[in-house]
């Protein structure tokens, strides 16, 4: 399907634009009421991911407020070790908590190889569901945790503070754990490539947890198994569609996140956009990195943030305007409305 905006996926091919594609990590989700109302409706979040119908609504929802340049589909990247049979719930206020994680070795052995995407189909429908919302209005972004994140969750069993059962494992059964990235690296390439048959243009993997590890295990473990995931998607299944790595906390390993054949890389508010940008000079895009709390600054001091933080940037081929890390349920949505305007008049001065 030829897409009619093709700004972000130009951004990614690194094409000087007019101005930066525009998306933002978590745009769907809890700070817009129309969000809270559908998922009341689904009676809970796992509900809402299970829902074609529903889930590719509340993906539609942000679109509608906003002149956004991607959409995203909605659903958890911890749905993968769901369907390997580590029972996903949502607790009211604890997040997301496994019933079965990994304890021993002999539990990553057992991890099912086989059959888990069938399990997954109900994902695969919010991707149709959206594409027949969408139409080809806008590319549709597909994603997957990391291995590494993942297996933090699986390791842990919950989402904690520093994740430290899950390092503890890395450094008492480092090939315990390769072994666990390895299964989870081919669930997440057949996981992607299912996605990218049913519709979508750009994958990400959110590697929410790169930045817990030391440069060297960060190479070993976490790039290492995204490394092999692009290379799967390339080799085991053709696919030619634009990946971009998001590794929170890791700005320092620009460099090696290139030579893991990503065409973009997300960047937290921690990182300096300019340097960043510098340095990466146009060989691949580079997406961030506002401060996702700035926008719970008053309203009227969004712009001026926003001015200060990004002027440089917006009109440098290869740069896709988002935040650092996702929006935070307590946003008021003007000020997303806010921040979407100022990038836009920032740009247009430019011209
Ligand atoms: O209560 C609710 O309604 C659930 C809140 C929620 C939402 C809206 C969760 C639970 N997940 C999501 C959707 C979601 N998760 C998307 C959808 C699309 C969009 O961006 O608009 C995406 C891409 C994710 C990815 C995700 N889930 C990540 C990686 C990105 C990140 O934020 O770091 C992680 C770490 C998760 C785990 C997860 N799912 C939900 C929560 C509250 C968490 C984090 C828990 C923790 O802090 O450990």
């Amino acid at each position: 399907m030829s897409i009619i905006n093709q700004r972000f996926l130009q951004a990614l091919r690194c094409e000087p634009l007019d101005r930066p594609p525009i998306w933002l990590m978590r745009q769907a989700g809890r700070y817009l009421p129309e969000y809270l109302q559908t998922r009341a409706a689904a009676g809970s979040f796992m509900n809402l991911c299970r829902n074609a119908d529903l889930a590719s609504e509340v993906a539609m929802q942000p679109l509608r407020r906003y002149q956004l340049d991607a959409a995203i589909l909605f659903s958890d990247i911890l749905t993968i070790p769901d369907a390997m049979g580590l029972e996903l719930e949502f607790v009211a206020g604890e997040g997301p908590v496994f019933n079965k994680p990994i304890r021993t070795d002999r539990d990553i052995h057992a991890l099912p190889e086989q059959g888990v995407l069938e399990k997954l189909d109900y994902v695969f429908a919010v991707v149709r569901a959206m594409r027949e919302k969408i139409g080809a209005q806008l590319p549709i972004i597909g994603f997957s945790g990391s291995p590494w994140t993942l297996a933090c969750y699986m390791l842990e069993g919950q989402g904690t503070r520093d994740f430290a059962t899950a390092r503890r494992w890395l450094w008492q059964r480092p090939d315990a754990v390769q072994l666990l990235l390895d299964k989870l690296s081919q669930q997440v390439i057949d996981y992607l490539a299912a996605q990218a048959d049913a519709g979508v243009d750009v994958l990400m993997l959110f590697d929410t947890w790169g930045g817990l590890l030391d440069e060297q295990n960060y190479r070993d473990f976490s790039l290492r198994s995204m490394r092999k995931v692009i290379q799967g998607l390339r080799q085991q299944h053709g696919l030619d569609l634009p990946v971009m790595l998001f590794s929170k906390g890791c700005h320092s390993q620009v460099e090696a996140m290139i030579e893991a054949d990503c065409q973009g890389i997300g960047l937290d508010w921690r990182a300096n956009i300019d340097t960043v940008m510098a340095q990466v000079n146009g060989r691949v895009a580079v997406q961030g990195n506002l401060d996702p709390t700035s926008l719970l600054a008053d309203t009227d001091k969004i712009e001026p943030i926003i001015r200060s933080r990004f002027q440089n940037v917006v009109r440098k081929p290869g740069y896709i305007f988002n935040l650092g890390h996702g929006l935070l349920p307590a946003t008021n949505p003007d000020s997303v409305s806010q921040a979407i305007a100022t990038v836009h008049a920032l740009a247009a001065e430019q011209g």
